[in-house]
């Protein structure tokens, strides 16, 4: 069985803060551009500081259309998470404007990615577009109703490489906030990892804290992206400081 991939969420911004986190043992970062407050530069600066630690940069993206697209991939993105799915024509639309031909039709630019088309491999158009379309991951998240119903289909697309699970979204939707282990998230956690099983796809799921990312794990993720840098942040100083004034600890 292979190794289960962890990540992280990114919403503080710095390149300071990428660099500490690409010397974790970390496996991949998703830079949050539905939730965090960052501009396509700032992105940019974010996933060299990121690749300086050859942490993998992926970024969540809040709209699947061409141009913001195109951008993420342009500057460098090595997988689009993208959340609040509905329907299996959104799922179409990002997958064409994320994917060249023969599987979309991702708009042409020579990028960053390959060195402005300087690379070997991107000399060759075909040997470009293939090499773009594997390192591009395209991965929808499966948030909500209408997401789950389809997810079958959603998960057998061509040019979609995964399914990012938002258990928070999910379980608002389903009328069962934030529980996590009720029996209906549960149950339909299951659909969604099925799905991708059946159709090779690679299975990812949020967690916020480490005895569900473990549950996750147990359950057969490949990946399982904990928390976010902020919350990371935030629980290790108030730990400390409640340590430093309770007299406890070593
Ligand atoms: C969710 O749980 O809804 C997510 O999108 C994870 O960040
Ligand atoms: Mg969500």
């Amino acid at each position: 069985m292979s190794r289960t991939t962890f990540g992280t969420f990114f919403e503080l911004g710095g390149r300071g803060a990428m660099e500490c986190l690409s010397r974790t043992g970390i496996d991949y970062v998703i830079i949050d551009t539905e939730h965090g407050p960052f501009s396509e530069e700032t992105v940019a600066d974010l996933i060299l500081a990121a690749e300086s630690g050859n942490l993998l940069p992926y970024v969540r993206i809040g709209d699947i259309r061409r141009p913001y697209v195109l951008r993420m991939l342009d500057i460098g993105a090595r997988g689009l998470i993208v959340p609040n799915i509905r329907t299996v024509e959104q799922v179409k639309e990002l997958v064409a404007n994320a994917k060249f031909p023969p599987v979309g039709n991702r708009g042409y630019c020579p990028s960053r990615t390959s060195a402005w088309g300087a690379d070997e491999w991107a000399k060759d158009a075909f040997s470009y577009m293939e090499e773009c379309n594997r390192r591009v991951r395209v991965i929808p998240q499966c948030e909500t109703k209408e997401a789950l119903e389809h997810i079958e289909e959603i998960a057998a697309l061509p040019g979609v490489d995964g399914i990012f699970i938002g258990p928070c979204d999910l379980s608002i939707e389903l009328g069962i906030p934030l529980q996590f282990d009720n029996p209906l998230l549960i149950s339909s956690v299951e659909r969604i990892l099925k799905a991708c099983r059946d159709n090779g796809k690679e299975s990812y799921i949020f967690a916020g804290n480490m005895g569900d990312a473990l549950k996750w794990k147990k359950l057969g993720f490949d990946s399982v992206t904990y928390s976010l840098d902020a919350a990371v942040f935030v629980n290790a100083y108030k730990e400390l400081t409640g340590r430093f004034h309770g007299g406890g600890g070593e």
